[in-house]
């Protein structure tokens, strides 16, 4: 009986543990909606690599921290173009809104070098920052919240960038357990796609991943994340500049240690109108706040509670978020998310 008991028990814990982490569901690019795969089911044909758990990354030297948990290459290399609309759609373990609502959204690309996408090894990629996306400028909170209410987030690719096949690792990073070193929650996803157009445009610089975050910078490392006033600094390179004058050298010429993006030239390269957050296509229009500051204002005061780890359901509310949350937030959005 008592047995019995512990296990019921513990399946519980595993299953709340699950609902509290999550992975990429879908991309759409103009407008196509591409599918992911959930984590360690057979992959159906999509672009965006088959991770094999929701868990997520721990360490900035993990290999995983390329793609994700054992990532494997997709079967597709989707179209896009210069200046496509990309927006990217999460959800928890068990199929429910992303869980967490405190860190950063970060988005970078790759060449394919040498090979198409679906044949590329991310191990070998040079990265480029591309979009970057974390408190918002109003200080209601992070954008983060606005992935956990149910919204999509969506990047502009460069305007000028080369024709090509390109991986796009784009990532949330989940900071409440991110007290104490290696507390970070890494959460990468890649996706393959083949831009057309012929621009020639190429980064000025490059990073590896592993190798452009350490576990004590402090976008990695944040003991203060919850405190008032705490101001967010991005880990890993400036948004890159893209430029022709950048040729082919500049993408060759990598793996330079990562400039802190405060001391960076950063924001000049990246029209801030490029990123915004847009509602789920799907959701319909519901008896929800249509101010955009009063509903996230009850997600990021959750998150002040929310400061034990990930799968600790007993500290962490958003598991009956996952399991039962009946509806979805719709709002209008402005633009100012930097
Ligand atoms: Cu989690």
């Amino acid at each position: 009986m008592e047995s019995q008991y512990t296990l019921i028990v513990l399946l519980f814990t595993l299953i709340t543990q699950v609902l509290a982490h999550g992975y990429l569901k879908s991309v759409a690019i103009d407008g196509t909606t591409y599918e992911g795969n959930v984590p360690d089911q057979t992959p159906s044909n999509s672009p965006i690599r088959l991770i094999d758990s929701v868990e997520p990354v721990k360490g900035a030297s993990n290999p995983n921290l390329s793609c994700g948990q054992d990532a494997q290459n997709a079967a597709l290399v989707v179209p896009a173009n210069p200046g496509s609309q990309v927006a990217f759609s999460w959800a928890s373990g068990g199929g429910g809104n992303w869980p967490h609502n405190t860190g950063p959204l970060m988005t970078y690309m790759a060449v394919c070098d040498g090979t198409t996408c679906d044949k590329f090894d991310a191990s070998n990629a040079r990265w480029f920052k591309i979009d970057e996306a974390g408190q918002k400028s109003d200080s209601s909170g992070w954008v983060q919240a606005d992935i956990m209410n149910g919204q999509s987030y969506s990047i502009t690719l460069p305007s000028d960038i080369a024709a090509g096949d390109y991986l796009i690792r784009h990532e949330i990073i989940a900071l409440q357990g991110a007290v104490s070193v290696g507390g970070a929650e890494f959460y990468p996803s890649c996706t393959q796609v083949r831009v057309g157009g012929n621009n020639d445009g190429a980064p000025n610089a490059t990073v590896s991943f592993p190798g452009a975050y350490s576990d004590t910078d402090p976008g990695i490392l944040t003991p203060n994340v919850y405190n008032p006033g705490f101001e967010y600094v991005f880990p890993g390179p400036p948004i890159a500049s893209i430029g022709s004058g950048n040729g082919n050298n500049a993408v060759s010429n990598s793996d330079a240690p990562p400039a802190p993006s405060s001391t960076a030239p950063t924001s000049s390269a990246l029209p801030s109108s490029s990123a915004s957050i847009s509602d789920v296509p799907t959701s319909a229009p519901g008896p929800s706040p249509t101010s955009a500051s009063t509903s996230v204002a009850s997600p990021s005061s959750s998150s002040t509670s929310n400061s034990g780890s990930c799968g600790d359901w007993k500290s962490n509310d958003n598991w009956a978020r996952d399991t039962y949350r009946p509806r979805r937030f719709v709002k209008t959005r402005r633009s100012g998310l930097h």
